[in-house]
């Protein structure tokens, strides 16, 4: 034990615990007793270089459990990263880079935005397998690109949620042995003791799940933390530290629940510095500890970064086509002879074929799912990932939908676009992690089939409803419900690129037509003119997906019967709302206010553009595809009648 590891230890404790205090928000407990833990990772293990910190091979850290932000931008701090004694003091307010959570894109050093519980643990196995991936493709016998490592810390709550255990459990399947999560077991969560709600044995679990497990008694003892991480760190699994604690360690309630979420008040701080005999000032760091953490992690850092562009330079030099591969990653690649399309096809085999060949030429694509390759025909490249063969670029995430929306953000996170594939109706189960892309501003993509109650046979559980809309309100997401083959064809090739924002594109299970009317430059804006009469339009009908063809062919009727009805595809509302108000006029003039927009969904989404909608807004119900239309009046004469019904 170096001299000042103490003192360190107790500096992250005590100014995490003053962040929070003065900020009279936050979470005092997990800080105070797992910055041991972390402190010995930091200093001991991890390769981490502020100077250049998106460097492709450094270690990955991955906070969790969220809710102990303030201890981790006091090590990120203390690491040299881009986080100043100001901005900790700062915490939590308006316009800080020091976030109630950590925010990904917002913090320096911040790998990924946690809070909800279970998530960044389920992503961290994204993190795992594309650091398996990525070396097993480029390292070489005689040049190691890719080795690193990825920790996480979680608690108690962490490992009560489902996504965690679908992620861990296919991480020990696939033997993902650089991944260590520690587990912060202080036998307390927010509303009291754990063995309220659980009585798990976490090591028969992990076990099971084809982990090893090791157990630090005391979340204080430096040395077994120690050993227990170089131990993790040579497994041929995936390994699971458990480390005992106690919540709010040195605190006057430490021990309870009521010390998980709550600030101590300014009294209760002074008597936690005592107990440390911390005599500095508020934020005040002793230049012994910016000493330890310069002597430890940050040259390290630089001496594991210095070592890497050297064997990078090695490799340039006797390996120069997967270099410039390498080098090239990030770079889309659209000049790609794609298949073409000229008979009824369903747009989910379209999306699968499309992408598979785009896939071919952008080597970051990793696509995989839950159980319904077969259903949603989205199949990556180069085999399946799987223990052994880590070069594979499809993954088999089984029946799994929750952790795969994680694990898909993990794999977007870390250089590659991680590509998720299911039934749209089962979208719900990945909400959270969708949401969390949004958040984030990166480009994962979701690829759903059977976007409608069109499903048939298989009922209400099956037939999505309000997915749409919902999906459609949330920010930063592009949802895009493709009319045909063509604008299948766009929708993948527009979604692979390096967006802000993640994309989900909903796929239909039945055949539809390639209508003449879909256009690329129409696409691009989100909506556009898919059919206009040969005089001035009274009526719009504005519809996507699979409904398009039925109001193009509505509209020409009308037209024959003197009804003059513009049809507006809109395959995006997301990019559309982006346009600028010329545009936006000229698409759906003001002027034209009998408008029916069509969608076989819930009506919600469609009234910002239309004051009739033709949806559906109870649940489905099983019965043939062929009687569907009928039943739900999603046929011309029905759009004829409804637009008739507005004179
Ligand atoms: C999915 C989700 N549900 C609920 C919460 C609210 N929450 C934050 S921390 C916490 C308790 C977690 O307990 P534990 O992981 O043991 O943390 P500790 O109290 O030990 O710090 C809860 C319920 C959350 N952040 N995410
Ligand atoms: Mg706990």
């Amino acid at each position: 034990m170096n001299d000042f590891d103490n003192l360190a230890i107790e500096t992250l404790r005590v100014t995490s615990a003053t962040m929070i205090t003065k900020a009279k928000s936050g979470h005092t407990g997990i800080c105070l007793d797992i910055a041991p833990t972390l402190h010995v990772l930091f200093t001991r293990f991890l390769n981490l270089y502020s100077a250049s910190s998106k460097w492709i091979n450094r270690d990955r850290f991955i906070l969790s459990a969220g809710h102990g932000s303030a201890l981790l931008y006091t090590l990120l701090h203390l690491s040299g990263f881009n986080i100043s004694v100001d901005d900790l003091k700062k915490f939590r307010q308006k316009n800080s880079i020091t976030c109630g959570h950590p925010e990904y894109g917002i913090t320096d050093g911040v790998e990924i935005t946690t809070g909800p519980l279970g998530q960044g643990l389920a992503s961290a196995v994204g993190f795992a397998i594309a650091g398996k991936n990525l070396a097993s493709r480029y390292n070489k016998t005689d040049a190691t690109l890719f080795n690193y490592k990825n920790y996480v810390l979680c608690g108690d709550g962490d490992l009560q949620e489902g996504i965690a255990m679908e992620a861990c459990s296919l991480a020990g399947h696939l033997k993902l042995n650089n991944l260590v999560l520690i587990f912060d077991s202080n036998d307390i969560q927010l509303d009291g003791a754990t063995n309220m709600a659980c009585s798990d044995n976490i090591e028969m679990k992990f076990k099971a799940m084809n982990w090893d497990y090791l157990k630090v008694e005391d979340g204080n003892d430096i040395t077994a933390i120690e050993k227990a991480l170089v131990m993790a760190n040579n497994n041929l699994k995936p390994t699971i530290i458990e480390v005992k604690t106690i919540i709010g360690y040195g605190a006057y309630n430490e021990g309870t629940s009521s010390i998980h979420g709550k600030p101590l008040n300014d009294e209760q701080l002074n008597l936690l510095k005592e107990r440390f005999n911390f005599s500095y000032k508020d934020y005040e760091i002793p230049k012994e500890v910016y000493e330890l953490y310069g002597n430890t992690l940050i040259k390290r850092g630089k001496e594991t970064y210095d070592y890497y562009l050297q064997t990078l330079a090695y490799y340039k030099e006797h390996y120069p086509n997967e270099y410039n591969e390498l080098m090239n990653l990030d770079k889309c690649n659209l000049d790609v002879q794609l298949p073409t399309y000229n008979d009824k096809i369903s747009t989910r085999k379209v999306a699968g074929q499309v992408l598979n060949k785009l896939g071919e030429a952008n080597k970051y694509l990793i696509c995989g799912s839950a159980d319904l390759a077969s259903s949603c025909m989205i199949v990556g490249n180069d085999g399946d990932f799987e223990a052994s063969n880590y070069s594979g670029r499809n993954i088999h995430y089984g029946v799994r939908e929750h952790a795969m929306g994680a694990i898909v953000n993990g794999l977007t996170l870390s250089n590659l676009i991680g590509v998720a594939s299911g039934f749209f109706v089962f979208s719900d189960y990945m909400k959270d992690t969708i949401r969390a892309a949004a958040i984030m501003k990166i480009p994962s993509l979701f690829i759903f089939s059977h976007d409608s109650v069109c499903v048939g046979e298989d009922g209400p559980t099956h037939q999505p409803i309000e997915q749409l809309s919902g999906l459609r309100a949330m920010p930063n997401l592009n949802v895009v419900r493709p009319a045909d083959a063509k604008e299948t064809t766009y929708a993948i090739s527009a979604a692979i690129k390096h967006n802000d924002y993640p994309t989900v594109i909903v796929t239909s299970r039945q055949d539809v037509p390639v209508l003449q009317e879909t256009s690329l430059e129409g696409f691009n804006r989100g909506a556009y003119i898919a059919y206009e009469p040969n005089k001035n339009p009274n009526y719009i009908l504005i519809s996507c997906g699979t409904d398009l063809s039925l109001c193009l062919e509505a509209a020409k009727e009308l037209e024959n019967e003197g009804l003059m009805t513009r049809v507006v595809s809109m395959p995006s509302q997301f990019i559309f709302n982006k346009q600028d108000e010329a545009y936006k006029e000229q698409i759906l003039p003001a002027n034209i206010t009998k408008r029916l927009a069509v969608e076989m969904g819930s009506t919600l989404s469609w009234y910002r553009y239309a004051n009739n909608v033709l949806g559906i807004d109870s649940f489905g119900s099983s019965m043939p595809l062929k009687e569907i239309y009928e039943y739900y009046g999603f046929t011309v004469t029905n759009i004829k009648k409804l637009i008739k019904e507005m004179e």
